[in-house]
């Protein structure tokens, strides 16, 4: 890839709240931009001990840097990407108007229908800079969703193998990524009692969760525990390569936040995705606003079955009646899976918008 592009240096901005989300999601549009687009990427981070951990091996086009109060920001990049509001340090943004720098805030993700009017929005700042709005979404008016263009091969490649684990062909193989606020002990006594043998891949986060479930002193990584109709298996925290390749392999998924809620939707299987909790329900108005637009072509009772259990699950009241449920019409769920998958790849991944998008407002600029 040319060194010589346009615009080809870009800044992006993360600071990590909590969790994985944040780093995650900065973390692929930065590999998407450098390995599809070649770009020249400078990861700012606030947390470079968890970004180190979580980027493993890097990438010869991205360097990763300490973002601190005393960091060095005499270089300022052409394009500057800020990351769900995190703000941009003030001698940083005083540097970017001599060099006529964009700047670009990538949100977060909803599937709520204002995003459509507030993407790709100026927003002038009182130093004169302009600070464009830029949200991700599932529809052609908003920035689209991560997706790597080589996607479907990396998919075709995937083994339980790979991961170091066997396939359980005579059960049905779930992943549970979960937050605190779940109602875990509902779930765990409804796939004790499944129709259907059930094996969970529980990632080394939710461990702790599901120990006090279980009323056990801990769970260690590579412990497989039998509860009647399921088995839990206590896996790592694994590379988001590896991560992918699970929600892939198994028959279905429960993710959370954001950037698993996406794979999800690529792995195309039965989901059941949990908001990240906000003040005033507001994570509720969002699981509403995903569940019209995800089942705006599934059909009951399948539609009703999902909107339950989504319900149920982000609002503590799952019951037995909601896994039976899913399982009774899994074949469905499997089938509308694929299609919504289908469909929302249709559309232009989040990376390539937001390169046509500076580019678009580079060739309008005076
Ligand atoms: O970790 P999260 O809860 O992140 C959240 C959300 O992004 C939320 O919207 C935000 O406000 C908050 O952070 C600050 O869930 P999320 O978004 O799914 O991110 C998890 C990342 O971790 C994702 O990139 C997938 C990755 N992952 C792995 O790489 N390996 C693993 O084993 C697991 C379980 C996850």
């Amino acid at each position: 890839m040319s060194t010589d592009l346009p615009r080809s240096h870009w800044d992006i901005f993360c600071k990590v709240v909590d969790n994985f989300g944040d780093i995650g999601v900065c973390w692929r549009l930065a590999q998407q931009l450098a390995e599809e687009h070649g770009r020249h990427i400078r990861l700012w981070v606030d947390d470079l001990a968890l970004a180190k951990r979580f980027i493993g091996a890097g990438h010869a086009r991205i360097t990763l840097k300490h973002w601190t109060d005393h960091a060095d920001f005499s270089r300022v990049a052409e394009v500057v990407v800020e990351t769900f509001g995190c703000g941009l340090p003030e001698t940083y943004q005083q540097q970017m108007r001599p060099q006529q720098s964009l700047w670009v805030n990538v949100d977060y993700l909803s599937a709520e229908s204002w995003v459509e009017g507030f993407h790709a929005q100026p927003s002038p700042q009182a130093n004169g800079l302009i600070r464009y709005f830029f949200y991700p979404g599932f529809t052609a008016s908003t920035g689209g969703l991560l997706r790597e263009s080589d996607l479907p091969e990396r998919q075709a490649q995937y083994r339980w193998q790979d991961l170091w684990l066997e396939p359980a062909p005579d059960k049905l193989t779930l992943s549970l990524f979960c937050y605190t606020h779940a109602p875990l002990a509902g779930l765990v006594d409804s796939l004790q009692h499944s129709t259907q043998a059930v094996r969970v891949m529980v990632p080394e986060p939710v461990a702790p969760m599901l120990a006090n479930v279980l009323d056990e002193a801990g769970l260690e990584v590579g412990e497989h525990i039998q509860r009647q109709q399921a088995e839990f298996v206590i896996i790592p925290f694994l590379s988001q390569a590896d991560y992918d390749c699970l929600l892939y392999l198994c028959d279905f998924n429960f993710v959370r936040g954001e950037d698993s809620w996406i794979r999800a939707i690529w792995a195309g299987k039965p989901m059941i995705w949990l908001p990240y909790q906000q003040s005033e329900e507001t994570h509720l108005v969002k699981l509403k606003a995903f569940m019209q637009h995800y089942l705006a072509q599934a059909e009951a009772p399948l539609s009703a079955f999902i909107q339950h259990a989504m319900q149920a699950w982000a609002q503590g009241s799952w019951q037995a009646i909601d896994w039976e449920s899913l399982l009774s019409v899994l074949p469905q769920f499997r089938q509308h899976a694929q299609a919504f998958k289908l469909h929302q790849s249709q559309q232009v991944d989040l990376a390539t918008n937001l390169v046509i998008f500076i580019e678009k407002y580079c060739t309008h600029r005076v």
